[in-house]
């Protein structure tokens, strides 16, 4: 039975790899390319190149591994017979949509980088391919939902398992700001089959972020079910308090949608009023983070001072260095908080005005995403795939380096963006050097962030061949029971009104729907002059 559910939850988590393997290598050239290194071929231009590695790792990548690890959660906090045909049809709904929209961008038809703005118009399958792909998602959630469903039916009165309950509201969260993509791609697809004249680029602009911020949540709400409910196992801690967890992720849920104005600040045609406002709940939804630093940094303490450990030093001491495992998600949340204060810069429009669509940006969310969930779902997987397979982890010392070589080169590259950033050097731009115009002092930086580059090259493909290592060269027989971090005494029960998961789904989906009316309306008040498209490639 086990054995079963082991093999969809393998396919995610593999299918993860391949994008992310696939995706460094893009972006490796891309960072030569920046340094006047290596030049993109005409048949095979910087922006394809940046439009695959764009696509692979904040789409394909993320959404396989989170979909890959909310199911492994699920089913083995919610142990029961079941069979496994919803987890294989989401996953090759989700391939299929994937292959379609990677075909299409290979041969060149769909060079609109990973936020597909308008006017900028690909083929039409390439839309096509990322609906498919959103429905095969609705299919993973709607068998976390069944399974949370049938643990509520088969335990009234029980709550349902943390991991399910941190799972089943990442996955609430993800159909609601997926919603916008639907939106958007009623727009999108008769426009690009030619079926309409023109359309309202603003709109589909604000469709986009609304999808596009929360999308940046469900990525921190993998990471955080990993922080939550995995990590303190390594270093026998325990969860620092069942409540305050749920209270995070309603919070999460709650608020990841209804700021996605704070990505227009430059656009015209929504009011500083709504810019405003979704500047509030931005800072709001800082707020569940700032509890999971607290609970986590309570939780490395209590353990610590349970082996008679005082201060700082001797609490961060006596953490499991040398454990993969740990160092993916450890060194994820040092780089968080660097994360934490670009963040700031960019969430305040006077200073986001000075950082606007220069590689300060991209250096912001490579220490975001790359950091906290990218080295976090790296360093689990270390855990995850012995535990699927049965098989010990092959050569665990190149798995630690992985790690280091993870961290050192995202400190690197994100570093040096930031820096160039604020020199002015673009993002999103081929001819780095402006033709030999361009102010010489971004070189130095464009280089640091090439070999910082390399670095996560070298460190994905370690990873790669530990995970496929593993499932070659080592026979079964390792433990594949899992346990969750249990509460700490007296924390175990959260009050009720932080179990009633579903009801929180529907007030976010006022929520969202309630920050969204107003730039709605305002848009179609004005709704400007339909855009035709065009291919700028
Ligand atoms: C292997 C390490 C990586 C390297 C060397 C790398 C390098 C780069 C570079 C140089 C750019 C900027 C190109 C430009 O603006 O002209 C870029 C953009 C981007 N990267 Fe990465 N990256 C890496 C990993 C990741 C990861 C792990 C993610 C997400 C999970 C990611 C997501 C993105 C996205 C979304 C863009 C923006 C694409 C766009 O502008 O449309 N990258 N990357
Ligand atoms: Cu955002």
């Amino acid at each position: 039975m086990i054995l079963r559910e082991n093999r969809v939850v393998i396919a995610h988590i593999y299918t993860a790899t391949a994008a992310i393997v696939v995706g460094a290598f893009f972006g490796a050239l891309q960072g030569l390319s920046r340094a006047t290194v290596f030049n993109a071929p005409a048949w095979f231009d910087y922006y394809r190149i940046l439009t695959m590695h764009g696509v692979l790792m904040a789409l394909v990548f993320t959404t396989f591994f989170i979909t890959g690890l909310a199911l492994f959660v699920t089913y083995r906090s919610i142990p029961r017979e079941r069979n496994t045909t919803l987890g294989w049809a989401g996953y090759w709904v989700m391939l299929a949509g994937v292959l379609m929209a990677a075909v299409e961008i290979l041969a060149g038809n769909a060079t609109v980088l990973y936020t597909f703005y308008a006017p900028l118009k690909a083929s039409p399958w390439f839309y096509v391919g990322a609906a498919i792909f959103i429905i095969g998602t609705w299919v993973i959630a709607a068998e976390i939902f069944g399974n949370i469903l049938w643990f509520r039916k088969n335990n009234p009165g029980m709550p349902v398992p943390l991991p399910a309950f941190t799972a089943g509201a990442t996955f609430l969260m993800w159909w609601i700001a997926t919603l916008g993509v639907v939106g958007e791609m009623y727009l999108l697809i008769p426009w690009a089959f030619g079926w309409t004249h023109g359309v309202n680029v603003m709109l589909t602009r604000m469709l986009f972020w609304y999808f596009g911020h929360p999308l940046v949540y469900f990525w921190i709400m993998g990471a955080y079910i990993c922080w939550y409910n995995i990590v303190p196992k390594f270093y026998n801690g325990n969860l620092f308090s069942d409540g305050l967890t749920r209270l995070t992720f309603i919070m999460l849920l709650l608020l990841s949608t209804p700021v996605g104005i704070h990505h227009e600040f430059m656009e015209p045609g929504i009011s500083a009023t709504w810019k405003m406002l979704h500047t509030i709940t931005t800072y709001g939804v800082a707020i569940p983070s700032f509890i999971t630093a607290f609970a986590i940094f309570a939780s490395f303490e209590l353990a610590a001072r349970r082996l008679g450990k005082r201060g700082f030093w001797q609490t961060v001491q006596s953490l499991p260095w040398k454990n993969p495992a740990f160092c993916g998600p450890a060194y994820g949340m040092l780089l968080f908080i660097l994360g934490g204060f670009g963040g700031l810069v960019n969430a305040s429009y006077s200073m986001d005005s000075l950082v606007h669509n220069t590689i300060w940006i991209v250096g912001h969310f490579h220490v975001t995403v790359g950091g906290p969930v990218a080295l976090t779902f790296l360093g689990i997987a270390y855990w995850m795939i012995p535990k699927l397979t049965g098989r010990a982890l092959w050569k665990p010392a190149w798995a630690l380096w992985q790690t280091r070589l993870w961290f050192i080169g995202m400190l690197l590259m994100s570093f040096s963006m930031h820096i160039a950033g604020l020199m002015g050097a673009p993002r999103r731009t081929a001819e780095i050097s402006y033709f030999g115009s361009a102010p010489n002092e971004w070189a130095a930086y464009n280089a640091t962030a090439a070999a910082g580059g390399l670095v996560l090259l070298t460190s994905i493909v370690i990873f790669a061949c530990v995970a496929v290592g593993t499932l070659l060269a080592n026979k079964k027989g390792e433990d594949m029971t899992v346990e969750f971090a249990q509460p700490l005494e007296g924390s175990e029960r959260a009050p009720a009104m932080l179990q009633a998961l579903f009801r929180w789904g529907l007030v976010a989906l006022v929520a969202a729907a309630l920050a969204y009316a107003g730039p709605l309306l305002e848009m179609l008040h004005n709704p400007g002059f339909p855009a035709p498209g065009m291919r700028t490639w």
